[in-house]
């Protein structure tokens, strides 16, 4: 892509409404508008990193036996009154007329429509387990929006429901899940960490919480700082992987303010101790047959009985990733997305001057790069050098090649960002980026 062809509305001054960095950034670097209070526009940049992190997600739903589809945003009400949700949900749901005075609802979550899907079409033990997820856009009319797409009232989620047979097979695909949030987190370069947490109103009484460490985070966590170092690179999602991943994470105390216990934490070593902030990414529930029973989906079990299916529910918030990722790698001076989800995968300052030596060996390189799927965004504005420095250390595409007139034909500045220029040839630029990009060609 070239600058001078796309739609990157970058702001020069940091608008007043935005209060943390990540909200700051993604106004600046024209990612997203507002449109109303808690509902935003995703610009082309913001959409892409979007689209990414979407596709790191599903993956990982995939590689855990999860298997997508897609529900509408709008839903009956009828479902909802049956599982009893209705009215408990409160004033937190968008409650809506058709014409016919039908009332509908803009889905906050999915239990119940997930269930009527399942009960409708699936009555045997032989077709589970089973996980069906979607990534959708929710409605939660919040009371306090804030922070840009940290807590909205419009955003899209990824959201998984698991059936099984009983307990003990509920519990082996919760767990599987479990570790596919490590893994998926772990690929966008997040440290999450799993904390016992509260149900709220999808209710059942196993939850965990995946939260990632940010001053700026919503939630009071306390923890035991030797959790951060477990590791699950090589775990896959056989039983003997999965079984005692919850218990790895159990050893050490990790809790948000809702499940405190001073006493337990004051028993761990005083250097060991961490009291901060963090940010809510996923949310996982077990909740057995309280939507299977209300919501009557039975199943026939191998003696020929009908029973309720057990289930859980499996949230992660897509469009709060990207404002969780800023919070994580940006530093006020310069962001770097994860190699995993950027939005162009590397940049080429040009900074020649119409048809000047260093103008045509941008345009090469950019060709080249095009043709090679390094998907290169080129400024080929006649900004000044000194602003499209500023305007790409804020962009965050990992690497930057800089093509000024003072250097030899073959060779090029290249800068990751963070770390200093090299003075680099072609070649071995292109070497860089395909290993750096797993691309083999
Ligand atoms: N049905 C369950 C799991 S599928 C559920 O709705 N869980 S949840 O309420 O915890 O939401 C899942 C994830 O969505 C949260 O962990 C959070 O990352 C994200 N999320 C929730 N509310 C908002 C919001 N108002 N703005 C942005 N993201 C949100």
């Amino acid at each position: 892509m070239k600058l001078s062809n796309y739609f990157l509305p970058i702001l020069k001054e940091t608008p007043s409404e935005a209060k943390i960095k990540s909200h700051q950034l993604m106004l600046r670097s024209g990612m997203i508008r507002q449109s109303a209070s808690g509902i935003y526009s995703w610009l082309p940049l913001g959409f892409k990193v979007l689209k990414n992190i979407e596709n790191v997600v599903r993956e990982e739903q995939n590689n855990a036996g999860a298997i997508e589809l897609l529900m509408p945003t709008i839903q009956s009400s009828e479902i909802w009154k049956e599982s009893g949700r209705y009215d408990d949900y409160g004033k937190e749901m968008l409650r809506i007329q058709d014409r016919h005075e039908r009332d509908l609802l803009y889905g906050p979550t999915n239990e119940e429509l997930i269930t009527q899907i399942f009960r409708d079409n699936i009555k045997s033990y032989k077709n589970l387990p089973l996980m069906l997820y979607h990534i959708q856009w929710k409605f939660r009319d919040e009371i306090r929006p804030r922070f840009g797409v940290m807590r909205c009232r419009e955003f899209l989620m990824k959201d998984t429901y698991s059936f099984d047979i009983d307990q003990a097979a509920a519990e082996l695909s919760y767990k599987k899940m479990f570790l596919s949030y490590l893994k998926t987190f772990e690929k966008l370069e997040l440290k999450a960490i799993p904390m016992k947490a509260e149900t709220g109103p999808i209710g059942g009484d196993l939850s965990h919480e995946f939260i990632i460490l940010a001053e700026t985070g919503e939630s009071e966590v306390y923890l035991d700082k030797n959790i951060l170092d477990i590791e699950t690179k090589n775990l896959d999602y056989s039983i003997e992987s999965v079984n005692g991943i919850i218990e790895k994470y159990s050893k050490f105390y990790s809790a948000t303010d809702e499940k405190h216990n001073k006493d337990d934490f004051n028993q761990i070593k005083k250097n060991d101790q961490m009291h901060t902030r963090g940010i809510e990414i996923g949310h996982i529930f077990y909740f057995g047959d309280k939507y299977s029973k209300s919501m009557n989906a039975l199943i026939n079990n191998n003696e020929g009985k009908n029973i309720n299916p057990q289930m859980g529910s499996y949230g992660i918030g897509v469009s709060r990733l990207p404002a969780a990722i800023i919070e994580a790698k940006y530093n006020d001076e310069f962001m770097k997305w994860p190699l995993s989800i950027t939005p162009f995968k590397v940049a080429i300052l040009n900074l020649g001057k119409n048809g000047d030596e260093a103008d045509q060996k941008s345009l090469e390189f950019y060709n080249l790069l095009c043709n090679l799927k390094l998907e290169p965004l080129l400024d080929d504005t006649s900004d000044s050098p000194s602003s499209k420095f500023k305007n790409f250390d804020l962009i965050g595409i990992p690497f930057q090649i800089i093509i000024g007139s003072k250097l030899k034909k073959d060779e090029y500045e290249f800068k990751e960002i963070g770390k200093d220029k090299k003075i680099l040839s072609k070649d071995e630029i292109i070497n860089f980026l395909k290993e750096a990009y797993k691309i083999d060609q």
